[in-house]
Parts: structure tokens; sequence; C-alpha cells
């Protein structure tokens, strides 16, 4: 019988914990990959070179993520992550992020307003509260005390695409929530072989005022399991949230899946509850402890950057719904 199917077919309360990949006589966790940065989407090309600068000169994983995923926050072109993110509904740019090292340690903020990097916001209320998630008004209130800028943070470009998507929303704008929106999701290893996970977003655009994805939600948007891996999220949160995805791939992972079967796993789950051909985009990338990668999308269009073996290259990803 695969091991695959000895899990399946009922094997639960057999599964250790940290269980083994059938052929390989180490438990993940004792098989470290080397340094590797792994990142949703193309600007996650830019946010590799800049986490994989951290981790050349011996930096962790978690300072690599967080350096990494800063690239786009403060790039107005990226218009689905920080400055120059498409706004709500209501013209303003709300911003969810969290992060997560390998300690399990983990820090988040949503619903963040006219602060440029909600990634090192979430950081911040990781490593000085013993608070996991900070919202809205107190989420600025808290990074103000702790000397982040408040800056406008609605481009000219993206207040402009707004405000013609007000003119004209109606069932044939094209402009609609669910397009064009890209969010980071940024995974390291470094020299220990320690893990770290960022992710960080605008959201959906043209959201509803108040809407809060799956990005800032330890175990949606991404999560971090040291002796396991590490997964992030993009597309569409509400669906992330309601599998609980980026700890279902971890979770997996733990199983015995690959990197890969572990991320189609989740993104099927998601297909087999929507009775039609999902329209929605939803993709995981997984980046497991021994260096494996894997990486699924419903739809075609999603692509990933990987820094590995001193390249940093841009994938596309075949849909599997
Ligand atoms: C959200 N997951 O707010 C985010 C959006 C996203 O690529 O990932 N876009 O639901």
């Amino acid at each position: 019988m695969k091991r695959r199917s000895f899990i399946k077919t009922g094997a639960a309360g057999l599964v250790a914990p940290t269980a083994l990949i059938s052929n390989d006589k180490k438990p993940i966790k004792n098989r470290v990959g080397k340094p590797t940065v792994i990142s949703t989407w193309n600007h996650g090309l830019l946010a590799n070179d800049a986490a994989m600068a951290v981790l050349r000169k011996n930096g962790s994983a978690l300072d690599a993520v967080e350096a990494g995923v800063r690239v786009p926050e403060a790039d107005p072109k990226s218009q689905s992550v920080g400055y120059g993110g498409r706004p709500d509904e209501d013209g303003h740019v709300t911003l969810d992020a969290c992060i997560m090292d390998s300690a399990g340690n983990a820090g988040a903020v949503a619903f963040l307003r006219d602060i440029k990097h909600p990634i090192s916001v979430a950081r911040k209320v990781m490593e000085r509260t013993d608070h996991v998630m900070l919202v809205g008004e107190g989420a600025k209130k808290f990074a103000l005390a702790h000397s982040f800028k408040e800056e406008n943070l609605l481009t000219d470009k993206s207040r402009e695409e707004w405000l013609r998507w007000k003119e004209d929303h109606s069932i044939k704008d094209t402009w609609g929530p669910n397009e064009d929106h890209d969010t980071i999701s940024t995974l390291a290893i470094d020299n220990k072989g320690d893990l770290a996970g960022a992710c960080t977003t605008s959201g959906i655009a043209y959201k509803i005022h108040g809407r809060v994805g799956d990005s800032p939600l330890i175990g949606a948007g991404m999560y971090v399991d040291n002796d396991i891996g590490a997964v992030g999220a993009t597309g569409k949160g509400e669906e992330v949230i309601k599998t609980c995805g980026s700890f279902l791939v971890v979770e997996l992972m733990r199983q015995g899946y690959s990197a890969m079967d572990a991320c189609r796993e989740a993104v099927q789950r998601i297909i087999q509850k929507h009775a039609k051909k999902v329209k929605f985009q939803i993709a995981y990338i997984a980046l497991r402890k021994d260096g494996k990668i894997g990486y699924a999308g419903i739809n075609d269009g999603f692509q990933y950057a990987l820094y590995k073996d001193n390249q940093n290259k841009l994938y596309d990803v075949k849909g599997i719904g």
C-alpha cells in the first residue's frame, strides 16, 4: 500500500506528529535545506533579491522575509501591497499583514491605514507585545507610538482607477473586486536551517470598508512550523480563511505529503466545494524544511519567484481547477 493511501484509509491516530516521508530515513525536521527564498507573483523577484541579500550576510530567515516584502510594500507599482495599493470602495487604502518566526512566534495587523510597512508593524506586535494581532485605529496608534510615519498611501494612479470604478461599477465593469490583486507571501530558509514567513497586502480592490482577508490571519494567509515547513497564500481570502489554507498545507506535509501534493490537495478542497468551474483564484506556495518547494493554483496565471542555487527566477503555474 502506498503511504498516501495508507494515510487516507484509516491510519488516523497512527500518524506521528512529525511523520516521515516513505522512503526518507530522517524526519523532515532533521533534513535541513540550504538558503532558499520563495515568493508569490512577479514582485516576488525583487522581494527575493532583498531577502537573499540578508541570508547571504548570515542574517535570519525572519529578517530576510521582512526585508523582502518591504520592497513591494514601498513600491507604488505594486498596486496590491502597501504604498500605492488599491483602496477599498470608499477610497481608503487598508492594509493587512502577518509574520512568523522559527520559534512559532507570530504578529499581525489588519485594517491598518496610513502606514507604509504593515509587515514591520506586525513584527513589532510580535516582538514588543504579548498579543498576536492589532487592527484598525489601535494598530495605527501602536505603529505611531513605535515611530512609524503617518503617510498618504493612495497614489494618483490608484485613486484615478478607483474613481473610474466608482463611475462605472455595474455588472459590466472591468474593475471588479476580484481582479488584479497580487498579495505577496515570502518564505525563507536561512543558513541555520530555520524558517520564517511574511505575508502583506492591500487586499481585494474596492472591498467593503472594514473587510479583512486571509493575509493577516495566522494559519490562513501564512503559517510556519519550523519542524515541517512554511506556507503562504494568495487569492480570494474568504476561501482561504474557510479552509485554514496555510495551516492545512503545513499539516498535510507533516503527515507525509510532498510540498507539491500538499499545495494541490489544499487547492482541490476549495475546488470541490464549488459545483461549477471556479472563476476566482487561490494559490499556495510551500517551502518544506528540507528545501523542497510546492505550489498550486486553481486557475492559470499564478506565478511564483524562487531564489535558490544562485538563481532568482519567475515561474508560471498551470491551474488545476
Ligand atoms: C485578500 N488574499 O485580501 C488577499 C488578496 C490576494 O492576491 O491575495 N491577492 O483576500
